[in-house]
């Protein structure tokens, strides 16, 4: 299940003392900075998940200063890994700290302390920056994958994105939604509109926030169906069942497993289709450049 909200504890490491001068002795060194704590984006959608298992980040902290004027040792700054299109909001306040929008960026958000002063008397290091903070994952399916169980949605969304959706050669695999990133947009395979409405399980309310805002629908209808035009009834049917006037918005057919057909069958089975929406794009997940003229047609919508 894809998590899209996590409250965290994170926290710079504390600066080390400074070393006060022994009697007579040597200069005492100067405390370590404290580590800092930076996060890191990623194109991985699922990075709010780790969070139910630890939820305090904390970096190391700066060492003592030494005698000899030796300094202490800097701690170890730390990253989290969090994904694109994350919100990352100051629980006291409600205040928006952050906002991540590209995937491989790193931005400090804890310092730690700085070391004390080594000397007469040696100054003690500062605190690291703490703050407890709201993640929240902001993902608007651009586009919505639909179609009859087993007609190679999961498939699709594995090789246009990094998702690695479960597949399997039956119905009803999962009802959990997938989402994959694609350039920058999402992709959501909405699996349980059909497969879970039929069987009368509901999603998740969470997840209604992607569907609704799709751009476009990419109905999946495959080249082994005996009748491809009662399956794109049934689909729509589903659809407008559901609601959310999901029925009004663009829509292609993309016609999948085109490598289990002849050629000739495939031209038909377009023909068919064309008649009743107007792009239709033959794919097949073994057919590298039907992928690619895929991901053509949904860079340029
Ligand atoms: N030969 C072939 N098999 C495919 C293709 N796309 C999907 N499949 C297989 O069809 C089955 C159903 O695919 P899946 O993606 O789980 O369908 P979903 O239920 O619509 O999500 C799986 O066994 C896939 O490996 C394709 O282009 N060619
Ligand atoms: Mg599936």
């Amino acid at each position: 299940m894809l998590i899209d909200r996590a409250e965290i504890t994170i926290r710079g490491g504390h600066g080390g003392h400074g070393m006060p001068n022994k009697f007579k002795g040597p200069d005492g060194g100067n405390g370590g900075d404290g580590g800092s704590v930076f996060v890191k984006t990623s194109s991985n959608l699922n990075l709010l998940n780790q969070f139910s298992e630890k939820d305090v980040f904390i970096a190391e902290n700066g060492s003592m200063g030494g005698k000899n004027n030796r300094s202490g040792k800097q701690g170890k700054d730390i990253e989290i890994l969090l994904p694109a299109g994350t919100s990352v909001i100051e629980k006291d306040t409600g205040e928006v700290i952050l906002e991540l929008t590209k995937p491989d960026e790193r931005i400090l958000i804890c310092r730690g302390g700085r070391g004390g002063f080594g000397g007469t008397t040696g100054t003690p290091g500062t605190r690291g920056e703490e703050k407890k903070v709201i993640l929240s994952l902001k993902l608007i399916a651009d586009f919505g994958l639909i179609g009859l169980p087993n007609a190679g949605k999961s498939s699709l969304l594995n090789e246009l994105t990094n998702a690695k959706a479960e597949t399997a050669n039956y119905p009803f695999t999962t009802l959990e939604p997938n989402l994959g990133v694609l350039e920058g947009k999402c992709i959501a395979d909405i699996p349980g509109l059909i497969e879970g409405a039929s069987g009368g399980k509901g999603l998740g309310i969470g997840f209604l926030k992607h569907i609704e805002k799709v751009s476009m629908l990419l109905h999946c209808i495959s080249c082994e169906s005996p009748d491809v035009i009662r399956d794109y009834k049934t689909v729509r049917g589903e659809l407008e069942k559901f609601g959310f006037d999901l029925t009004k918005k663009p829509e292609i057919i993309i016609l999948t497993k085109t490598d289990l057909v002849s050629s000739e069958d495939v031209q038909k089975l377009v023909k068919k289709l064309s008649k009743i929406v107007k792009k239709v794009l033959a794919v097949s997940i073994h057919d590298y450049s039907s992928l690619e003229d895929l991901k053509l047609v949904l860079r340029n919508f």
